[in-house]
């Protein structure tokens, strides 16, 4: 029997106006004999997708080896319902100050300079100094997956995608929370996310129809653990029991 799994990540995008307009992107950690059916399954979701036609669609495929594959249980979860996207951003205020996080107000008026981004803001909670080589770009939580793989996986789970990306995101231990607005004009739950507090949903942080949205990783410590935890983000390969 092959010990080996396949990462699979798919990215669909037009050109507009000169520059690159992301349509859809996703991933998969699957076992060899799944991999056609995902691949299908991802290419299904790059061309019918409510942010209209792609022009541009990628699908990588990587081999990559079982030992090298940890797997976690996901953050608890709890929700918070709120009203508005006003009761929304207090609310998230409250947690970062729950979590010893100083500058809270400071740190969601970064949430604007993520809006467009491809992967998230790594920032010093202490300094409020982005830490990403390439800021246009951001750090990207990549190489994830839910455990299980009896699953249908056809359509976009907002909420199952985030759990497992901040189950991630919030196992190292430099990173001491995430916030995130979801970039779907359709979707405006989001959720701030940590090793103490779990993943808080709040139901509202937006209003509907509004495309802005991002991901800030909140980090501590010094630059060399920096550099191990964009490593981390970015290579190491996750399954997340859900
Ligand atoms: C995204 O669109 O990728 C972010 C999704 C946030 C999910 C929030 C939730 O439903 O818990």
């Amino acid at each position: 029997m092959s010990t080996g799994l396949y990462s699979v990540k798919m990215r669909a995008s037009r050109q507009e106006g000169g520059r690159e307009v992301h349509i859809s992107g996703a991933e998969k950690i699957v076992e060899p004999d799944r991999l056609k059916t995902i691949c299908d399954q991802l290419l299904e979701r790059a061309v019918r997708h409510s942010k209209g036609e792609a022009d541009f669609i990628n699908i990588k495929v990587e081999r990559v080896a079982a030992a090298d594959v940890i797997r976690r249980d996901a953050l608890p979860v709890t929700a918070c319902e709120v009203a508005t996207a006003e009761e929304g951003r207090q609310k998230l205020g409250e947690l970062l100050e729950r979590s010893g996080i100083p500058n809270g107000e400071e740190i969601l008026g970064r949430m604007k300079e993520t809006w467009g981004m491809r992967g998230a803001m790594l920032l010093d909670v202490d300094t409020l100094e982005r830490l990403e080589p390439d800021q246009g770009r951001g750090v990207r939580a990549t190489y994830m997956d839910v455990a299980d793989s009896g699953d249908d996986r056809s359509q976009k789970d907002h909420f199952k995608e985030a759990l497992v990306l901040a189950t991630k995101v919030a196992s190292h231990k430099n990173i001491v929370g995430e916030i995130c607005i979801s970039d779907d004009p359709d979707y405006v739950t989001g959720y701030f996310a940590s090793k103490e507090l779990g993943y808080v949903r709040i139901t509202k942080l937006k209003e509907m129809g509004c495309p802005d949205g991002g991901r800030i990783f909140l980090f501590r410590g010094d630059e060399k653990e920096a550099e191990d935890c964009i490593r981390y983000l970015e290579r190491q390969i996750m399954l997340v029991r859900i």
